[in-house]
């Protein structure tokens, strides 16, 4: 009996120990930028490296009055930038929000977005928990080739 017990013991520690899920969720390669003085946008890649998928659902900023998740879809031959659904995250995977496409778009800046300030953003993963960021503002830099401007 005793034997036994301490087998189960030793073969169940070390599982327990590597259940962790920090860490899973990074944000690289991201900045901010002016869209005019009471508006702007910031960019970012989210790469998931868990094991199940994951939604970014929302995401808030102290820096504006109201911050929304927004994409580029077109309507009637116009690029038209509307709400976006939660993104999905598979596992392993990476989403990029980038200049004509997905973006996270802060509406009623408190301050104008000025080159070498920074914007603080929480991103909600619903689930898989929250992601703090923090990244620079950016207003020379060009968009990557092939995007369509903000
Ligand atoms: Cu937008």
């Amino acid at each position: 009996m005793k034997p036994l017990l301490s087998a189960l013991c030793l073969g169940l520690i070390p599982l327990a120990a590597f259940a962790q899920d920090d860490g899973t969720l990074i944000v690289h390669d991201g900045y901010a930028r002016a869209a005019n003085p009471r508006s702007g946008a910031a960019f970012m890649v989210v790469e998931n490296r868990g094991s199940g998928a994951c939604m970014l659902s929302t995401v808030t900023s102290d820096a504006a009055e109201r911050v929304e998740l927004h994409t580029h879809r077109e309507e009637g031959g116009v690029m038209k930038m509307v709400k976006a659904d939660p993104i999905r995250i598979p596992a392993g995977g990476r989403h990029e929000l980038a200049r004509g496409g997905d973006h996270v778009m802060l509406m009623g800046l408190k301050q104008p977005l000025g080159d070498g300030d920074t914007v603080a953003l929480t991103l909600d993963f619903g689930p898989c928990g929250k992601v703090q960021t923090t990244l620079p503002v950016d207003n020379k830099r060009m968009p990557a080739q092939g995007a369509v401007a903000h």
